[in-house]
């Protein structure tokens, strides 16, 4: 970095004339933690370099895509490789081939899938897809779960939308509202009641699986069957939001990891390998709804962009060569005990919900299980934590309410370094 380089607090300046908060998106912003942020000049491995010149230890991991770390070399030549041909056609392109036939063989659900740019795009799209497969109006989702920012799917928000206070945002016509029925996750008799309340009505029921967006919260056991059969009994379709957990918790996802089939699947974050990409896919008889071949329009410039998908075929490519879903446990279980003994030994409470890649450390009495449980937890304690472990050189997401994320460059030095600050930035409190 040159000596004459602009530090954070002047780049934070510059970006807050011009940029609403200063952030292109509100979960960068420090706002519930305090403080403001850094700037990111680079990123490796597990480490991000700040414009400051600070090494932080990452578990934001770019919200997800980085699972085989920052900068891994496989993308980024498979990029260079990319670039060589094109940055965009505006025609089909042998990668977007590549990249279905990689989807379907890592998600038995789907028969068929649809490129696009964005996991909002993915969600807002399945969405409309449901309604015009369906016939119906109404669809279920999930206090807590945050499925981009599409005007149907900005009730209960989680992520930003809760994390900044507005987690039924302005601009959304009461109308389009009326249609999203919200139900607390992991209750079973409050979606059969909606389903009796609603008959005939509802077209979609659309879940994270485990929600990675109100903090991470998995699924009760037996709670996603029941989702399932009572989906299939009323003819709504499912529509599981992988974007978060797919090919991060298992190869296939929260769907392979509890034995359930849905109708629809909305990807994105990893199969962009960094770079934006999502996708929708599920039944083909539902997926042959989309124009060209149905009535319901779906559409982009840049879906199945080369450089994306190069990308992205390259992640998923490292992933089926590495399986590396035990080592990244691991590596999840290791930080977790390493923060519940040190808040054991403090006598704070701590829930540390874990699976795979995917934790977040909740300062609650209570197992959190959906959104109010959540909510309960110490919010000002976590922004504390929050900026001892940033002084101690980890970044951990800005936020009470959102999960952490680790790569396979975590392994060894760096989560030995995180568990020692996590640990000692407890004690501290
Ligand atoms: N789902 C991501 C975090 N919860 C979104 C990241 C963003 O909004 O920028």
């Amino acid at each position: 970095m040159s000596s004459s380089a602009p530090v954070s607090s002047e780049l934070f300046a510059r970006a807050q004339r011009l940029i609403p908060g200063g952030v292109n998106s509100p979960v960068r912003a420090f706002r519930s933690v305090g403080g403001a942020p850094f700037f990111t000049r680079s990123a490796r491995g597990a480490t991000l370099t700040t414009a400051d010149g600070r090494e932080l230890i990452d578990f934001v991991c770019t919200w997800g895509p980085a699972i085989h770390g920052h900068n891994h070399p496989a993308i980024k030549a498979a990029i260079a490789a990319a670039l060589e041909e094109g940055t965009s056609f505006g025609t089909p392109n042998p990668r977007e081939v590549e990249m279905a036939e990689l989807i379907v063989s890592f998600f038995p659900s789907i028969q068929k899938v649809r490129m696009c740019s964005s996991g909002t795009e993915a969600t807002m799209s399945a969405i409309r897809l449901a309604r015009g497969f369906t016939g119906r109006d109404k669809i279920i989702k999930f206090a807590g779960c945050y499925h981009g920012h599409s005007d149907a799917l900005l009730v209960s928000a989680g992520s930003g939308a809760l994390t900044h206070g507005h987690p039924d945002s302005a601009g959304v016509p009461a109308a389009f509202a009326r249609e999203t029925v919200v139900l607390p996750f992991n209750d079973p008799v409050a979606l059969d009641a909606a389903f009796a309340a609603n008959p005939g009505q509802i077209a979609a029921v659309i879940l994270e699986p485990y929600i990675g967006n109100v903090g991470f919260i998995p699924a009760a056991p037996g709670y996603l069957k029941h989702v399932r059969a009572t989906t299939a009994r009323e003819g709504a379709v499912l529509i599981f939001d992988e974007v978060m957990t797919g090919f991060r918790l298992a190869r296939g996802g929260v769907q392979e990891l509890e034995g359930i089939v849905p109708d629809l699947t909305c990807l994105g974050k990893i199969i962009g390998g960094g770079l934006p990409v999502g996708a929708f896919g599920g039944r083909a008889e539902i997926m042959d709804k989309l124009a060209p071949l149905g009535p319901v329009y779906q559409a982009g410039t840049l879906s199945g962009n080369p450089l994306a998908l190069a990308a992205g075929i390259a992640q998923l490519r490292l992933l089926d060569e590495l399986q590396p879903y035990a080592r990244l446990d691991a590596l999840g279980r290791q930080l977790c005990a390493a923060a519940a003994n040190a808040a054991r030994v403090k006598g704070l409470p701590l829930q540390t919900p874990q699976k795979g890649s995917m934790f977040s450390l909740f300062f609650n009495e209570n197992p959190v299980v959906d959104m109010a449980t959540a909510l309960a937890s110490d919010a000002k304690l976590f922004g504390r934590f929050f900026h001892a472990c940033l002084d101690g050189g980890v970044y951990l997401p800005p936020s009470a309410y959102e999960a952490w994320f680790l790569s396979t460059a975590h392994e060894g030095d760096a989560i030995d370094r995180a568990c020692e600050v996590v640990a000692k930035a407890i004690h501290a409190l």
